[in-house]
C-alpha cells in the first residue's frame, strides 16, 4: 500500500509458474501462462524464465504444489536473477508467506498482477476508488508478508512495532480505509445514477461495447462514433466505460459504451468493483461482442465473456458477436470458424470490412420507441415545444412566420402530445417502418 512504511526496492525481474492442476483441459496450463507472460510484461518487468509444473494433487497447502518442487523453482528464480516469482495460481495468504519467507523473494499470484495493472492504469476518480478498495481488500489477509504488494516496494511485515498488537492495529487501520472507500464510491456511484437518468430522459437507443481485453472494443468505438479512446495492443487499455453517440445509416441516433475488457480468472473482487461501471452493460439495448479472431485462444475468451455478462445478469440481452481482425487471421482459421458459426459477423476495424453489416444488425437491433418527425407548431403552444424539448430529441427547430418548424425524435407515447402537429414522416424513418410491416 501507497503510505505504509517501507524500504523502496524494485522489483523488475520476474521468474514465472505456471500450473497445470488436476481437472484442467490438455494444454490449458500453458496457454494460461502464455497469457501470465503478456499481462506481466504489460507490467513493464523482465521475464527470466516461465516454466510449467503439473500438479498432481490439489492437497498440497504449504506452497500449492510439492515442497521439493518449490525449493527447486526458488534456488533456480534466484540462480536467474529474479527479484518475483509469478504464480498463475491463487495462492492462499500462508502459502504466499510460506514462498516468501523461504525464497527471499516478492511472491505474487495472478490476481495481484492484474490488481497492479489495474492500478497504473486506473484514472478517474471511480477507477481510482475501486482499484485501490480491491487491494486494500486482497491485503488485508495477508498484512504479515514480507513484501506489502508488488508497486515494488519491500515492506517490513508489518507497518512499524512489533507483534500481534501491531497486527491488530494495522488491520484496524486497513479496515477504516476500506470504509472510508467504500462510502466514497458510494457517492461516485450516485453521481453517476443521476447523470444516466438524465440521459435516459432522452430515450436514444444503447449498445455496449464487450469483450475480452484487446478484442478491439475501443478501436471499434472510434471507429463508428469518431472517439479518441485509447486503443493498444496492451492489456486493460481500457477501464472507464466511455459513451458517444453516432448516427446509424438509416439516420437515427445509437449511444455506443465502450467498456473494460475481461480476462480469464479476472479477480473476483476486480469483477465486483467494475461492476458499478459495467451496468452500462446491463442498461443497454443490446451487446456487440468482439472478439479477436487472430488469437489462438478466442476460444476461451469467448466463454470467459459469456461467463462475466452471466454474472451481471446481462446473459439474456439480444447480442451481436463479431469477430474482428479479420485481416489479420490465417485462412483456415477463417474457413473453420465460418462454418462452425455461419450466423457470426467477421470483422475488421482496421481496413472496414465488414462494417456495413455490423451496422445493418445495429439497426434491427436498435428498434427503439421513438419516431422520427417533422412538425409545425403554431407559436400560441409553446408548452408542446417544451414538452418536446423535455422528452425527446429535437435536430433542427427554426422559427417561422406560422409557427416553430421542429424536426427530431420524440417518445411514442407522446404521440398524443406532437401528432396533431405533424408535418411529415421524414423518408428514411417511413422506409425503414415499412421495412419492419414487411
Ligand atoms: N490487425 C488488426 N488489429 C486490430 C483491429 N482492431 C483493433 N486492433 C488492434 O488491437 C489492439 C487492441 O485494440 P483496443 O481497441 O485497444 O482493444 P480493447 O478491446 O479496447 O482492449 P482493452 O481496452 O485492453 O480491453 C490495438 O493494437 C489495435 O490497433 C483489426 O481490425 N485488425
Ligand atoms: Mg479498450
Amino acid at each position: 500500500m501507497a503510505d505504509f512504511p517501507t524500504e523502496q526496492k524494485t522489483v523488475t525481474r520476474a521468474f514465472l509458474v505456471g500450473v497445470q492442476a488436476p481437472g484442467m483441459a490438455p494444454g490449458e496450463g500453458a496457454e494460461l501462462l502464455g497469457e501470465l507472460n503478456e499481462l506481466v510484461e504489460t507490467l513493464n518487468l523482465t521475464i527470466t524464465r516461465s516454466t510449467l509444473v503439473t500438479l498432481r494433487d490439489r492437497e498440497q497447502p504449504k506452497y500449492l504444489i510439492g515442497s521439493g518442487k518449490a525449493a527447486e523453482l526458488m534456488a533456480q528464480a534466484k540462480a536467474e536473477g529474479a527479484d518475483v516469482i509469478v504464480i498463475d495460481e491463487e495462492l492462499s495468504p500462508a502459502q504466499q508467506r510460506n514462498w516468501e519467507e523461504d525464497s527471499g523473494l516478492a511472491v505474487i499470484d495472478r490476481q495481484e498482477v492484474i490488481l497492479e495493472i489495474f492500478a497504473d492504469r486506473a484514472q478517474t476518480r471511480e477507477a481510482v476508488l475501486q482499484v485501490a478498495l480491491a487491494r486494500m481488500e486482497y491485503s488485508l489477509p495477508r498484512l504479515t508478508r514480507a513484501w506489502t504488494h508488488l508497486s515494488r516496494q519491500r515492506g517490513k511485515g508489518s507497518m512499524g512495532g512489533e507483534g500481534e498488537t501491531q497486527l491488530e492495529n494495522d488491520r484496524r487501520i486497513v479496515r477504516d480505509r476500506i470504509a472510508h472507500l467504500k462510502s466514497e464510491i458510494a457517492q461516485v456511484i450516485s453521481q453517476r445514477a443521476t447523470q444516466r437518468r438524465k440521459r435516459q430522459r432522452t430515450p436514444i437507443p444503447g449498445m455496449a461495447i464487450v469483450g475480452y481485453t484487446n478484442a478491439g472494443k475501443s478501436s471499434l468505438l472510434n471507429k463508428l462514433t469518431g472517439a479518441t479512446v485509447l486503443a493498444a495492443d496492451k492489456l486493460f487499455a481500457t477501464l472507464d466505460p466511455t459513451t458517444r453517440q453516432f448516427e446509424l445509416p438509416d439516420g437515427r441516433t445509437l449511444l455506443a459504451t465502450d467498456t473494460v475488457g475481461f480476462i480469464r480468472r479476472l479477480p473476483h473482487r476486480l469483477v465486483e468493483a467494475f461492476k458499478a461501471t459495467l451496468e452500462e452493460v446491463v442498461v443497454a439495448d443490446f451487446i456487440v461482442h468482439v472478439l479477436d479472431i487472430a488469437n489462438p485462444n478466442v476460444a476461451h475468451h469467448f466463454a470467459t465473456t459469456m461467463e462475466v455478462l452471466g454474472e451481471l445478469g446481462a446473459a439474456d440481452k439480444p447480442t451481436i458477436t463479431v469477430f474482428n481482425k479479420v485481416d489479420a487471421a490465417d485462412a483456415k482459421t477463417l474457413s473453420l470458424i465460418r462454418a462452425q458459426h455461419p450466423e457470426t459477423l467477421f470483422l475488421s476495424v482496421h481496413t472496414g470490412q465488414g462494417m456495413d453489416k455490423l451496422l445493418a444488425r445495429c439497426e434491427e437491433l436498435a428498434v427503439d420507441d421513438n419516431e422520427s418527425v417533422e412538425l409545425l407548431i403554431p407559436h400560441n403552444r409553446y408548452d408542446v415545444v417544451a414538452k418536446l424539448h423535455g422528452a425527446g430529441q429535437v435536430r433542427k427547430q427554426e422559427s417561422m412566420a406560422e409557427g416553430v418548424r421542429i424536426t427530431g425524435r420524440f417518445p411514442r407515447k407522446m404521440a398524443a402530445v406532437f401528432s396533431p402537429f405533424i408535418l411529415l414522416v421524414p423518408a428514411k424513418a417511413a422506409k425503414r417502418a415499412q421495412k419492419v410491416k414487411a
